[in-house]
């Protein structure tokens, strides 16, 4: 396939400066008439041939300035249409008709159906599959769409920007206008035409301004939507506080659809969303489906500063609006709920997905200099690694300057398609600092490690800590330049207290941040009376690992004092881990696992500590999972003995707990009415973590049949009905329970996901057979991404002992499945297929297997660019 290079990036010789759309609606056959206003470059020749990107297009009818074109000026493919003689005029009017088969269109990019709804999905490269046009970012269009369809068959008809009129026409047809004020890229075009159901709200913008607010769901699920439409106006007023971004259209729509390639897509106007991060109440959905779609309607919401007034010039700037965007909507979050506890689930969630990533055959730089498939490249290093780096602008350049920097980027951006290099420049303008090295963080590939030891010299009162940065080799990039480190940190006295010192040399340290810039810094304190503690990347100011020579009586002794909420958890975190590490090696070497009694002690220190927020604690006592302990051993791992080290530890913190667990997990029972709020769900967390524990002891299993029949949330069902399929796996308590559950929710498919997801992830080699089992289930489809991903998705990212499987059983079924997958939606086969990046790093038998499977995707016939790109990158 075709390689794309950032370096080859240039204008086109054309614009469209106006696009009309006519869309007269049928499943089978939708006609697309699309007036485009064309203007050529100026200095551009009359002769350039204007170029429009199609894929899969049936094209009807071709016009310029009135007149059809002869054969012999243009040349039509389904994928591109290259008109050969263009008028020497410099603006022009171009005509063309397609005709489109939304039915069959199971790829769910450009138009389609989803449960009889008409939708669209256009980014990254959906556009050209609705008409030929200049799909690529950098083309700013103001739209005007009429939609056409049967009154009785599509009600509603909506797309970007504000209604303008509607009316009947004959023979039970129907027609609306959109006009769109704002030039946009043709990624973020929508259209959705159906019968909907619709909440209705308003808001009044900063200056005075009434937006009608409109959440579409399927009819009769309304009352599904009232947290996201909260969420929604909360999101409003926040960007109006933090950034100054005040919304600039007279509507904002929501519509939810059933089939969706993403999470959600920031249409201007128009947000489309997976119904999963829609759709809510104490039923159905889990505190942690609430807290996604907080995060998401905001997401979304921001992305129309962030994303659609300033876009993208290509492709390779994706982060721009996507790491940005994050960064925004993790600040919201944290704003809204706990921060500590925000950060904490941010950087577990980024070493679980982007450190294996980076760490991995598929490394590469937060702007990618070359992509064969930009579908690819939604990843998690472009999202949460981007957000990562913006963070770190901010720490380094404060509060203050980092806001006058995204007032310049707002201001001086609006209306373009900018650049990486355009945003590291309003905040060197902004600061007057130099930012090059640091963008390095953009450009560069790998997770940076920060080798750390320290001495302390009582006579000369002088502390020192040696800081030595490297960043591993990632493919294509063997030799790696040094980067700039803002590494938050902390000198912690036997007090607890901050230590003072008189002066530091050796590197810059401001605002209690260290400045690594060099290969090596020896870092200086003076007048330091006493050894203190070092507390090192505090609130994960760099997105980087460590190695640190450590006693562990300081990491006891920042796990119970550290001021910092963040690195008291990631000390103890440390100490889990390295206590799991040791048991993976004593179980290989066939001995029992002992667990030191001062960890299993201050486990429960921090359970009953009534300072800390419940969540906090529940966060805590979360021991790394099994692909954590694994990414930290590193190399030749066998999963069964990752598992096993994990159980140990679990049985060992609760068995010396057992009584204060017990008695926590009683007091901590809620009879209040339910609320979403992160309070009652940190609550909720916390007695969710200690039945997992209890679970382990003996009556475990009654207790969590307890819990799971008198729930009265999702969050408690959920949570029990997974302590009993993983840890009582066939007990008749687990299988009653399954039962139970299916029996109740079998007709809602975004509760039947957890039943799946539960499923898919009990640990132990059987589990590929249900999985097998349970793709011939009426609750899972091989057309539905949610299910897909509930099923097959969870099976092989988050079930270790289950997918690596020795016999290499849970490949085979693997390799089948995505091939399957792959027929109907490209897309949802590539993502799954890198369930595999980390394949390297297991102990040979399962590599050979694993590597098997792979071959056996990429010597399948008529593979899908997408697939290829991703398992020829994994095999290399
Ligand atoms: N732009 C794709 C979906 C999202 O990141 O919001
Ligand atoms: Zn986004």
């Amino acid at each position: 396939g075709q390689v794309f290079k950032l370096e080859d990036y240039r204008p086109n010789d054309y614009l469209i400066p106006e696009t009309n759309l006519t869309f007269r609606l049928s499943p089978q056959a939708t006609r697309v008439i699309a007036v485009l206003t064309v203007e050529r470059r100026g200095g551009v020749s009359a002769s350039a041939p204007l170029v429009l990107d199609g894929d899969g297009l049936t094209l009807l009818r071709v016009e310029i300035d009135g007149r059809p074109l002869e054969p012999a000026d243009y040349m039509a493919t389904p994928d591109q249409l290259t008109i050969t003689t263009v008028p020497a005029t410099p603006r022009f009017q171009l005509v063309i008709e397609t005709e489109v088969a939304p039915a069959g269109n199971e790829t769910l990019m450009g138009l389609y159906r989803s449960s009889n709804v008409y939708c669209t999905q256009c980014e990254a490269e959906g556009f050209r599959r609705i008409t030929y046009f200049l799909d690529r970012p950098d083309v700013l269009s103001v739209y005007t769409v009429r939609i056409e369809a049967r009154r009785d068959e599509a009600p509603l008809l909506l797309s970007n920007g504000n209604p303008v009129e509607s009316a009947d026409l004959t023979d039970g047809w129907h027609y609306a206008v959109w006009h769109d004020p704002f030039p946009k890229p043709s990624y973020l075009f929508a259209l959705v035409a159906g019968d909907l159901g619709k909440v209705t709200d308003s808001f009044v913008t900063m200056s005075g301004r009434k937006v009608e607010l409109g959440i579409y769901v399927e009819p009769g699920k309304e009352m599904l939507a009232g947290y996201a439409m909260d969420a929604l106006k909360r999101s409003m007023r926040w960007d109006e506080e933090a950034f100054g971004c005040e919304y600039d259209l007279g509507v904002f729509n929501i519509v939810a659809v059933s089939d969706f390639n993403m999470g959600a897509m920031e249409n201007k106007g128009l947000n489309i969303f997976n119904d999963k991060y829609v759709l809510a109440d104490q039923e159905t959905a889990t505190d942690a489906d609430f807290a996604n779609i907080e995060a998401i309607i905001a997401h979304e919401y921001f992305h129309n500063w962030t994303g659609n007034r300033i876009t993208c010039r290509d492709w390779f700037q994706l982060c721009l609006k996507e790491g940005l965007t994050v960064f925004r909507d993790h600040e919201f979050s944290a704003d809204q709920r706990s921060r500590a506890v925000k950060r904490i689930a941010e950087v577990r969630t980024l070493r679980a997905h982007q450190f294996p990533e980076d760490q991995g055959p598929l490394a590469h730089p937060v702007r990618p200099r070359r992509y064969r498939e930009i579908n690819n490249f939604y990843t998690a290093t472009v999202y949460e690694k981007g957000s990562e780096v913006v963070r770190m602008i901010r720490t380094i350049l404060g509060d203050e300057t980092f806001r006058a920097g995204m007032n310049l980027y707002f201001e001086r951006h609006d209306g373009q398609a900018a650049t990486i290099e355009d945003f590291i420049k309003v905040f060197e303008d902004a600061s007057g600092r130099d930012l090059q090295q640091f963008a390095l963080w953009y450009h560069q590939a790998g997770t940076p490690n920060l080798t750390v030891s320290s001495t302390h010299n009582p006579g000369s009162r002088e502390f020192t800590l040696e800081i030595e940065q490297s960043v591993p080799p990632t493919p294509s990039e063997s030799r790696k330049r040094l980067m700039h480190i803002p590494l938050a940190f902390g000198l912690v006295g036997a007090d607890g207290e901050p230590v003072a010192y008189s002066s530091v040399e050796g590197a810059t340290v401001e605002n209690g941040v260290i400045h690594i810039r060099k290969r090596r810094h020896v870092v200086r304190f003076s007048g330091v009376a006493e050894r203190p503690a070092v507390s090192l990347n505090r609130g994960f100011s760099a997105p980087v690992t460590l190695s640190v020579e450590q006693k562990a009586d300081d990491q006891f002794f920042l796990a119970g004092h550290d001021s910092d909420a963040f690195s008291r958890w990631q000390a103890f975190n440390t100490i889990l881990t390295d206590a799991l590490i040791a048991a993976f090696r004593q179980i290989l070497g066939g001995k029992p696992s002992v667990f030191a009694s001062r960890l299993t002690d201050l486990a429960g220190k921090i359970a009953g500590d009534e300072t800390l927020e419940p969540a906090y604690r529940a966060l805590a006592l979360a021991l790394p999972s099994e692909a954590d302990i694994a990414r930290d051993i590193g190399k030749n791992i066998d999963p069964d003995a990752v598992f096993r080290s994990r159980e140990a530890l679990a049985l060992a913190i609760a068995t010396a707990n057992k009584k204060l667990f017990s008695d926590l997990y009683d007091h901590l029972v809620d009879d209040d009415a339910f609320s979403p709020d992160a309070a009652s769900a940190g609550r909720r967390a916390l007695r969710n973590i200690l039945l997992d524990y209890l679970s382990l002891l003996p009556a475990g299993r009654e207790l969590a049949a307890d819990h799971f029949h008198s729930a009265t949330n999702m969050t408690d069902r959920a949570a029990a009905l997974t302590v009993l399929a993983h840890r009582h796996h066939g007990s008749p308590e687990a299988i009653k329970a399954l039962a139970d559950f299916e029996a109740v929710y079998a007709d809602d498919p975004l509760v039947m996901d957890k039943w799946l997801q539960i499923q898919a992830s009990v640990p132990g080699p059987q589990t590929v057979d249900t999985v097998r089992a349970l793709t011939r289930h009426s609750a899972f489809s091989m057309a539905n991404p949610n299910r897909v991903r509930s099923l097959i998705g969870t099976f092989s990212s988050a079930n270790q002992t289950g997918f690596h499987r020795a016999d290499g059983d849970g490949y085979r079924f693997f390799t089948e499945t995505v091939l399957e997958v792959e027929k109907r939606n490209p897309q949802v086969a590539a993502r799954l297929a890198t369930a595999l990046r980390s394949w390297r790093s297991l102990e040979p038998g399962r590599q050979a297997k694993a590597r098997e499977a792979l071959l056996a995707i990429a010597n399948a016939e008529n593979l899908s660019a997408d697939l290829r790109d991703i398992v020829e990158r994994t095999l290399v």
